[in-house]
């Protein structure tokens, strides 16, 4: 029984077909994995996510996606927490005669998988952070997304301050940026706002899955979200977000023998 994980969709429903069909997966027997940012920016957002409940329904717990920042984006979108944007394609989703039992279902997604020592997220963990911690963390927070009530918008409400939140509040939020937004940090563990490639990453700054004493260095983590980076399999790691809406490519890999395949954009 193998493992594979597929990286950041983003809507990009031909692609995915394809690459499915070069994929060698036994549907009865093996697990998918998908690092989320299923939606948005690209064209199909409402057939992405139709498939993904459909395999979900069909795989069960060998299905595991895991919400990305756009996944969220287009949570917040439905429920009038941001307003949207040009480039949020997901907003088809919202017109979508079965938009709510595809809304509530994304939003009953976690935010970490844990199986065995490999690790499932769309961005990353702070370096002070355990497999177990950082488990511990997500689901105080899928609580509150799968209920969708006033924790889970302010929450996903970027207009929130959020050094103005109860505590309890404030460390759901940034977990939260952990898991979704995390690409790299100093070692101390403080976010950089840099979206680059690591080569060209300001002073101070290094990939947070580089971080000297990562305590969740005994662990494989298999994440996206970081089109700059590409893919990058090393040991402990394997990042998948290959930039299909960019014009680079759908990019899966089985975990147990770091086979790769790939699909081109369109
Ligand atoms: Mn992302």
């Amino acid at each position: 029984m193998a493992t594979f994980a597929i990286g950041d969709i983003h809507g990009c429903y031909r692609e995915l077909r394809r690459l499915l069909a070069v994929l060698p997966i036994d549907w009865e027997r093996d697990t998918l994995w998908l690092v989320g940012d299923l939606v948005n920016r690209g064209p199909s957002s409402l057939r992405v996510l139709r498939w993904a409940r459909k395999t979900s329904k069909a795989m069960g717990e060998r299905f595991q996606a895991v919400l990305g920042n756009h996944d969220l984006r287009l949570l917040a979108m439905a429920w009038g927490v941001v307003a949207p944007r040009a480039g949020d394609t997901a907003r088809e989703v919202l017109k979508a005669p079965d938009r709510e039992r595809l809304l509530s279902w994304l939003a009953g997604r976690p935010l970490v998988h844990r199986q065995g020592d490999r690790l499932l997220v769309h961005a990353g963990l702070w370096p002070g952070w355990t497999g177990r911690a950082a488990e511990k963390q997500a689901r105080l927070v899928e609580r509150a997304l799968a209920k969708g009530k006033g924790k889970a918008r302010r929450l996903l409400d970027p207009s929130v301050d959020r050094a103005a939140l109860p505590e309890a509040l404030a460390a759901m939020a940034s977990a939260l940026e952990a898991f979704t937004l995390l690409r790299s940090c100093t070692p101390k563990g403080k976010p950089c706002d840099y979206t680059g490639p690591p080569v060209g990453a300001p002073k101070g700054c290094m990939p947070w899955f580089e971080i000297p004493g990562r305590k969740s260095a005994d662990l494989t983590i298999v994440c996206g979200h970081w089109a700059a980076l590409g893919l990058r399999i090393q040991q402990g790691l394997f990042a998948l977000d290959t930039g299909c809406f960019w014009g680079g490519a759908l990019t899966a890999v089985r975990l147990e023998d770091g086979a790769v395949f790939s699909q081109r954009a369109l």
